[in-house]
């Protein structure tokens, strides 16, 4: 399984990733998961938002138990993120088979679209359209880089993009979701263990920084006469970094677009793009608005405008006690581990938009570097087995309970 959806997307140079939702190494991964599924006489379907779905079971009769993740990558990402907990699914799968589990719930796998938004800006597309999070005009106006819209991108693709919209039926005929991925850290690394239990999801938001100044000539152009924007979004790159770390959250500008881009030109206007996340609402809140304070003086200083705009935001996600503890109980009985470590990540994940209309779960598996969204983003093979084994205990208990 793994040996055909890995070259996918793979950038030869960097190794890393380039899996845009809808674009041509989307779809292929996405024949890739239809084939898995139909290799398992699994029931195959496209939900309207453009989710793909493998049902074992009849999906009518409810309380499925449901596992997957996301095959989506953002710019030069990982191997794992994502496509590891697509693969544990099937793999689990194969592992319940093969000890003759009868499974007395349906059972289904999952790949949701577009979950980094690498491609339109918004994480989540496909689970959120689903969970009624996300405004179905809100998403036939987002647009990538070359102004293709999301339903343009989508019918390119082969999907019909007319349907995108809330799926409630869909949801409510979900007993418990448990997505397992690739640990985005090093806690499992530090504690020794090659399996652990998500608690939460840091509440997290991106915003847009508009600077605008005067473009003009970067060779006649007196110091004192310029309106440089480039200068203020410098520093507040500065100041989110010492905001973040005064706080102990973090905050990242990890894209810029300047106009009119010319190495000679004073720019007119520069975009900076701002992820900021923390372990708690009131201390996201006090990192955002200091970053905001110091950018609107350094406008100011520069005869810059700044327009800020919030363009995505998930509240924090405390994932329910009662199914990760019954998760912890299951994995802590099947394996002579003692206790399951369970941790909090600020990475977003579809398990934390569904948990608002589903009950979810997410296992960690151990990441020794600790490092994600990057090609150097790794997972042990033996861990990845543990983690399989993990997700099929699991599974095995969910639909027997
Ligand atoms: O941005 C995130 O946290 C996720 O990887 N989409
Ligand atoms: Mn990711
Ligand atoms: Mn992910
Ligand atoms: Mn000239």
């Amino acid at each position: 399984m793994w040996r055909e959806l890995k070259p996918i997307g793979r950038h030869p140079d960097s190794g890393g990733y380039r899996r845009f939702a809808w674009s041509e190494a989307d779809i292929e991964c996405r024949a890739w998961f239809r084939a898995q599924a139909e290799g398992r006489g699994l029931a195959y379907e496209v939900d309207r938002n453009g989710n793909q779905w493998a049902w074992l079971g009849d999906p009518e009769a409810g309380d499925a138990v449901v596992t997957g993740s996301h095959l989506d990558s953002v710019p030069d990402g990982g191997a794992f993120d994502g496509p590891l907990g697509v693969v544990s699914s099937f793999a689990a799968l194969d592992e319940l088979r093969g000890r003759g589990v009868e499974f007395g719930k349906p059972l289904a796998i999952v790949n949701f679209g577009d979950e980094e938004g690498a491609r339109f800006g918004l994480a989540c597309v496909g689970s959120r359209l689903s969970a009624g999070q996300l405004g179905i005009e809100q998403a036939r106006r987002l647009t990538d880089a070359d102004g293709i819209s999301l339903p343009q991108a989508m019918e390119r693709a082969g999907y019909d993009p007319t349907a995108i919209g809330p799926d409630p039926e869909r949801l409510a005929r979900i007993g418990a979701f448990v997505e397992l991925h690739v640990e985005q850290g090093r806690a499992l690394d530090l504690s020794g263990d090659q399996v652990g239990i998500a608690s939460a999801i840091w509440p997290h938001g991106r915003w847009r920084f508009d600077f605008r100044g005067e473009a003009n000539h970067a060779g006649t152009t007196r110091l004192v006469d310029r309106r440089d924007p480039m200068l203020s979004y410098a520093e507040t790159v500065l100041a989110a970094r010492r905001e973040a770390r005064l706080a102990g959250a973090v905050a990242t500008f990890g894209k810029i677009s300047v106009e009119p881009n010319g190495v000679n030109a004073i720019p007119s206007l520069v975009r900076g793009w701002l992820d900021s996340r923390a372990a708690d609402q009131a201390t996201l809140d006090t990192v955002v608005t200091g970053i905001e304070k110091a950018a609107r003086e350094y406008a100011d200083a520069h005869g810059v405008e700044l327009d800020i705009v919030r363009e995505s935001f998930t509240p924090v996600v405390e994932f329910e006690h009662a199914l990760r503890d019954e998760i912890a109980r299951i994995l802590e009985g099947a394996s002579d581990c003692l206790k399951v470590p369970v941790l909090g990540t600020g990475a977003g994940h579809d398990a934390g938009i569904l948990s608002g209309s589903v009950p979810t779960a997410m296992l960690f598996v151990r990441n020794p570097t600790g490092v994600s969204h990057s090609p150097a983003e790794y997972a042990a093979e033996d861990d990845c087995v543990a983690g399989v084994i993990a997700l099929a205990d699991v599974l095995e208990g969910l639909t027997r309970r």
